[in-house]
């Protein structure tokens, strides 16, 4: 299990196994950081930048 978190956008979506598709409606632009939030993910490198223009 994964998670696909945005905590500026609101977003939080349950990914089960190594990919998935994650829809939603971004509500700002800029850029925001997405991670998972299951324990040690984040810290294991799971996050990024999101660029919504
Ligand atoms: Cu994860």
């Amino acid at each position: 299990m994964h998670t696909f978190t945005i905590d500026e956008l609101g977003v939080d979506i349950l990914l089960s196994g190594n990919s998935g598709i994650a829809e939603f409606t971004p509500t700002k632009t800029g850029t925001f950081e997405y991670y998972c939030k299951v324990p040690g993910h984040r810290e294991g490198g799971m996050f990024g930048p999101l660029m919504v223009e």
